[in-house]
């Protein structure tokens, strides 16, 4: 290979949040010859997991979908994307027509969140969709945490990160980063970043019912009964309160509401009234309050194990009123608010104040779940399709999701699709989802797509922003995602089939701008719109980058079209390839707050109202049932990585982990099978026994059950596993966000003797 015919990329991952920086090799013929961490990347400095060099199997893949595919009698053929447009077309105004629009539904899921095409442009096309029955994986992971942030800070982006590189004590509650590599804590190589802090003597302490890997690097494990963990966590409150320990200071203190308020409703939540129910001992709970307040800085995270339960909005909730009460909001060290490049719901508007958070601007039709969000919570979506009645979904558009493997009750799930007049997919496989559409829509594979993870970098533990142009170039006549979903925009706004993605994109971007130069406060107040879209647009620029670039020269450190030399904009970004580094995260209270009383509500009353619910639930905790809870693991990443033989090879499977007591009882032998069922379902599958999970559990990891008819991965069907979502029931959310309860589902566990 001669040199002058190999170059080098350098591009953020997209596969989690951790945004590592890659270095691409590319050689003779457009082939990827390596892909390794960048070194250089100012926030990943060379870490990678074994995920991020499969961006190149993950491309090279012959089961990615390169050509549009309509379904005649009942097979996917590949068709010219003119041909797949119409099919679009004809179908949607086709149950607009016959049904009204409130017929209509979509569901986003989670690459969504790392695709710059989609952060720029999903608003467009669900705006022109014009119904409310939009559902996304938000409601299956993290909403309760935009809740509790919401009513504590006053919107749905006002979520503190931990911060990890400074804080001196670190209580971690159902996540596990030495898999997962950290969620709504933007930090590459998240498990150094723990690991730093116990070289510099601070301390870690993990709950979890399992023992993971994360734990195990840690200082203690609190092996919780999965589920109790509000209660835990009230106990710790009780404690900081009954023991004198609350400290906050004056700088906070003045912009407090609700402490006194907090303090009485934990009264009655002490660590010896939930020692039972948590099986934590009193003594471990006063030790841990005790610790959190004595440390120098500490944080409290907690993500999916405490989110996806039943209560996952209070959980969210009083792991950052413990924040605040132990003085460590806001605080370097404790848990802070990031300050993104793009800017956010907590840089926009009048520092300080506003109109707060709220949910319930309509219920969803037949079970009257509010909306969150601007959405319905997933556990609705199989009946919002199959019960008859004026708003019944007969029309659906997805875009990267996967909700048959990855939402509650699956069996229904996949049942009610096959029940729709329409569905139209944007996704990269045909999968246990999109088998149910009439026509799937390639995307491009991540490395012919520009990327800057806007979402991310909302909630990262330093300020970042990293823009990555194209590595390759797309297929001929492949379309750009924001392309794709311009088009499926002007579809539905009645452009017809030949619809212009350009023109949508330019009324969006012409709006945008109208916007910011109207807004008091706005770095180009006043400015002139045709100036600042020449400026936009110049080489012809459209789409994502044109958006990006808006939102970066507006946002906090932006160059605002000359106003401020040397601010940031794509071009600046362009000529940092490693990404620049903006600084560790700063006090940003008062100013980030947005709730009406310009303060920070300690006390919402819909969350201490919850406070009942759960004093209700300790009583009805019983020892002896059994409950399922999931698992992450390194080398996959929810439903949609087990296409890739380097990941799949190896030690990787779907198996239902058994503590040895359990199974001893059960019956049941390592390598045996065990049936697990719940309300709604049932599966059986191979038994790990082992000590990483307490006893009274059982996990099974998620994502997995692939080899349905119709869909095209061969290398997944060789090892399918089982879809533990069969077992979770919709019938259970978290009130106030409508999460879906994804933990400490109550199962039976059997042997099975299965042939062969
Ligand atoms: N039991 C249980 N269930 C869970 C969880 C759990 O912990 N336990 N976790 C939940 C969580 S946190 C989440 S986020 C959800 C995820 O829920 P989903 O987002 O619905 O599921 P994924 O498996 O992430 O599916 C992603 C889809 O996007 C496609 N895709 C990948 N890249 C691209 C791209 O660049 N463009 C397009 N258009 N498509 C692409 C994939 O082929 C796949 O079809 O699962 C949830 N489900
Ligand atoms: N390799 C890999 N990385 C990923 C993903 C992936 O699928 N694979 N998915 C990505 C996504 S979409 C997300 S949202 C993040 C999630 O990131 P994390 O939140 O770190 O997710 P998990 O690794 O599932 O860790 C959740 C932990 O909660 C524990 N748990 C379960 N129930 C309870 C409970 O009731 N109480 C307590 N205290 N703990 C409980 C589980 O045992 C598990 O160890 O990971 C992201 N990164
Ligand atoms: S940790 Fe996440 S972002 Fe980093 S290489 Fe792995 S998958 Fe990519
Ligand atoms: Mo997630």
């Amino acid at each position: 290979m001669s040199a002058d015919s190999t170059r080098t990329a350098f591009r953020t991952c997209p596969l989690c949040e951790a945004t590592c920086g890659l270095e691409i090799t590319v050689g003779p013929g457009e082939q990827i010859v390596r892909i390794r961490g960048d070194r250089d990347d100012v926030f990943s400095h060379g870490f990678i997991c074994p995920k991020g060099s499969t961006l190149k199997q993950l491309h090279e893949d012959p089961d990615r979908l390169r050509r549009p595919l309509v379904k005649r009698d009942g097979v996917h053929v590949e068709v010219s994307w003119e041909e797949a447009w119409r099919a679009v077309h004809e179908g949607l105004t086709g149950v607009i027509a016959r049904h009204g629009r409130e017929a209509l539904a979509a569901y986003v899921g989670n690459p969504n969140a790392h695709n710059l095409g989609a952060s720029t442009h999903n608003s467009v096309w669900l705006k022109a969709l014009g119904s409310r029955n939009r559902f996304s994986a938000s409601t299956v992971d993290q909403v309760p945490k935009h809740v509790a942030g919401g009513l504590m800070f006053g919107t749905a982006q006002s979520i503190p990160v931990p911060d990890l590189d400074r804080t001196d004590y670190l209580l971690m509650l159902g996540a596990n980063p030495h898999a997962s590599n950290g969620s709504l804590c933007t930090a590459p190589d998240f498990p150094g970043r723990l690991g730093a802090i116990r070289a510099r003597g601070g301390r870690i302490v993990v709950v979890d019912p399992r023992r993971t890997r994360t734990a195990e690097e840690s200082d203690e494990w609190v092996a919780i009964r999965p589920g109790t963990d509000g209660l835990f966590l009230a106990a710790i409150l009780n404690v900081l309160y009954a023991e004198d320990l609350v400290s906050v200071e004056s700088r906070i203190a003045v912009i407090l509401n609700g402490l006194v308020d907090l303090g009485r409703s934990v009264a009655r939540f002490t660590p010896e009234s939930v020692a039972d129910a948590t099986d934590v001992a009193a003594p471990t709970i006063r030790r841990i309050a005790r610790e959190l307040a004595a440390a120098p800085t500490a944080a409290v995270y907690g993500r999916i194990g405490v989110n996806a339960v039943e209560f996952g909005s209070l959980n969210a909730w009083l792991i950052d009123a413990i924040n605040v009460v132990t003085g460590n909001i806001d605080s370097p060290g404790g848990a802070m608010f990031t300050l993104p490049a793009t800017g956010s719901s907590t840089t926009r508007g009048t520092p300080g104040k506003g109109k707060g958070f709220s949910t319930g601007r309509g219920h969803s039709r037949v079970s009257k779940r509010p909306e969150v969000l601007g959405e319905y919570p997933t556990a609705v979506m199989a009946e919002e399709i199959t019960t008859p009645g004026v708003g019944r979904i007969r029309g659906l558009v997805t875009v990267a999701g996967n909700p048959v493997v990855s939402t509650q009750n699956a069996t229904r799930l996949d049942e009610a699709l096959a029940d729709l007049e329409f569905m139209v997919s944007v996704d990269i496989y045909l999968n246990e989802t999109t088998r149910h559409a009439d026509v799937v829509l390639p995307a491009p594979s991540a490395l012919e797509k520009d990327h800057f993870d806007v979402a991310l970098y909302t909630y990262a533990v330093r300020n970042i922003a990293n823009y990555s142009p194209p590595v390759l170039q797309r297929d001929s006549g492949q379309p750009d995602e924001w392309e794709i979903l311009a088009t499926l925009a002007a579809i539905l706004q009645g452009a017809g089939p030949d619809a212009d993605p350009v023109a949508v994109d330019d009324v969006m971007i012409q709006t945008m701008v109208g916007s910011s130069v109207a807004t008091p406060g706005s770095p180009v107040f006043g400015r002139d719109v045709d100036e600042i879209l020449v400026a936009l647009s110049r080489d012809g620029r459209r789409g994502s980058v044109r958006v990006l670039d808006l939102l970066l020269q507006t946002g906090p450190y932006g160059a605002a079209f000359g106003a401020n030399p040397g601010g940031l904009s794509v071009d600046e970004l362009i000529l940092n390839p490693h990404g620049i580094d903006l600084g560790a995260l700063e006090p940003r209270l008062p100013e980030a707050l947005r709730t009406p009383s310009g303060r920070i509500e300690l006390a919402p009353p819909a969350l201490v109202a919850d406070l009942d619910r759960l004093a209700a639930f300790a009583e009805t905790v019983d020892p002896d049932q059994m409950l399922l809870v999931g698992r992450r693991d390194l080398k996959s990443n929810n439903s949609w990585m087990h296409n890739l033989r380097v990941l799949m090879k190896g030690s990787l499977a779907c198996t239902a982990h058994l503590h040895p007591d359990d199974a001893a009882r059960l019956g049941i032998i390592d390598g045996g099978y065990a049936r697990i069922t719940s309300r709604v379902g049932s599966v059986d599958i191979a038994v790990e026994v082992t000590d990483a999970v307490r006893p009274g559990v059982v996990s099974v990891p998620h994502g997995w059950g692939h080899g349905a008819r119709g869909t095209r991965m061969s290398v997944a069907v060789e090892k399918p596993g089982v879809n533990s979502n069969i077992l979770t029931d919709e019938a259970v959310v978290d009130p106030l966000s409508g999460n879906g309860v994804l933990s400490a589902i109550p199962v039976s566990v059997e042997a099975v003797h299965i042939a062969g």
